[in-house]
């Protein structure tokens, strides 16, 4: 009776399940081509509700197959009772287990070889900078090493639960202690891990260790971050930025241009950071109000932008935009820069252009730039003259003291 009772309550639960499963599959169906004919643009709703429609017919599918192990566990119950009152023997569950084990390994080893493969071809394409490839190996070697810990311990931690299953026929093994199994897994991982620490070191120290003279005869390029926009500033032909003074900021000097040092005059401005291929580019760095990161996931670089401290990152770009464009058939590509801090509500909104061109066409390019020392800036430097205290030198930035 009781049993009867369970299977009813299973049964309906697995009823309603279903019927809210093909519930929403049709609601998908119908709402889909109504959504691309009225919005020709980027559907946000449109992107939201199919993304919930994802989550939902997962966690459903997820329900589903919980239900139907429920059942047929429940049917293998009711079984193993039929036979005990023939009076003859029942199933063997610790095999049944075992059993389970096995097929848990090769489904769950399917579900990695899925991530590998079909998730796998969504991370970042090859890097589009020099070090970016020597950041790409350490990666790949990290993931093989894991790779290969990872399917060996799962392959021998369930076909030990099948190897020594229950059974009436034998004893457990009680080993309360074994020095050598302890020394194998203390030792053996810590010399990977070691290795892998030391390559690390090694590929960090060449990144980050640039000298003087390879500073020097980088292009600098001076990028100041602020909610929720990146100013950025090219020297002019002495590849020199003038120096900034955080006192100096105004509506027209947005970054506190110091013009007091002459190296500033030449200065550019720009909408877009475009630089030439092949070439290292200096990434100058300062944020004005809470700490960003300027983030350029294709040239796998990431460095904060702290106020009142500045960094600076030396990287070269080795694949053109036109050529990335080629090579992802995708001729509206761009490289972007992000702001990889959340920083405040349009954090999501902080981006810009990042052009990788020819060296002629940088040229051409950096012709055309705006002078930052632009006509309004310089009528309000002659009021800013005439009261010199607002143009103290203390607390400067220095950036270019090289
Ligand atoms: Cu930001």
């Amino acid at each position: 009776m009781k049993l009867k009772k369970h299977g009813i309550k299973t049964a309906s639960a697995f009823i309603s399940l279903l019927l809210l499963f093909i519930t929403k599959l049709t609601f998908a169906q119908t709402s889909a081509p109504a959504a691309s004919v009225n919005s020709p643009t980027i559907d946000e709703a449109g992107t939201l509700n199919t993304m919930w429609m994802g989550i939902s017919y997962n966690v459903l599918l997820f329900l589903l197959i919980c239900i139907v192990v429920a059942v047929v566990g429940r049917i293998l119950k009711i079984y193993d009772l039929t036979l005990q009152i023939q009076s003859k023997k029942g199933l063997d569950w610790n095999r049944l287990m075992a059993v389970g084990f096995g097929l848990f390994l090769v489904v769950g080893m399917y579900g990695a070889y899925w991530e590998y493969t079909v998730q796998g071809s969504m991370i970042l394409p090859e890097a589009a900078s020099a070090h970016g490839q020597k950041i790409d190996e350490m990666f790949n070697i990290t993931l093989i090493i894991t790779t290969i810990v990872f399917v060996g311990t799962q392959i021998m931690l369930f076909t030990f639960a099948y190897i020594y299953r229950g059974s009436q026929l034998r004893k457990a093994y009680f080993l309360p202690h074994n020095n050598t199994i302890e020394k194998l897994w203390t030792i053996v991982p810590a010399v990977v891990l070691t290795i892998l620490v030391v390559f690390g070191s090694i590929t960090w120290k060449n990144i980050q260790d640039v000298s003087v003279k390879d500073q020097r005869s980088a292009l600098n390029v001076d990028v100041t971050a602020h909610q929720f926009a990146w100013e950025v500033r090219y020297p002019g032909n002495d590849n020199k930025l003038g120096l900034k003074n955080y006192k100096l900021v105004s509506a027209s000097n947005k970054v506190g241009v110091d013009f007091k040092d002459k190296n500033s005059y030449d200065d550019l401005t720009a909408d877009e950071i475009v630089v030439p291929v092949n070439k290292p580019v200096r990434i100058n760095l300062i944020a004005q109000d809470v700490i960003h990161s300027f983030y350029l996931p294709w040239f796998r670089v990431q460095i904060n932008a702290v106020p009142g401290l500045p960094t600076f990152f030396q990287f070269t770009p080795t694949i053109t935009t036109d050529d990335m464009r080629t090579k992802m058939d995708n001729q509206n590509f761009e490289y972007k820069l992000y702001c990889n801090k959340v920083c405040g509500g349009n954090h999501f909104n902080m981006q810009k252009v990042f052009r990788v061109v020819k060296e002629a066409e940088y040229q051409d390019w950096i012709s055309k730039q705006k002078p930052y020392l632009n006509d309004q800036l310089k009528k309000d430097l002659k009021m800013a003259i005439a009261q010199p205290k607002m143009l103290g030198l203390k607390n400067k930035l220095a950036f270019n003291k090289l």
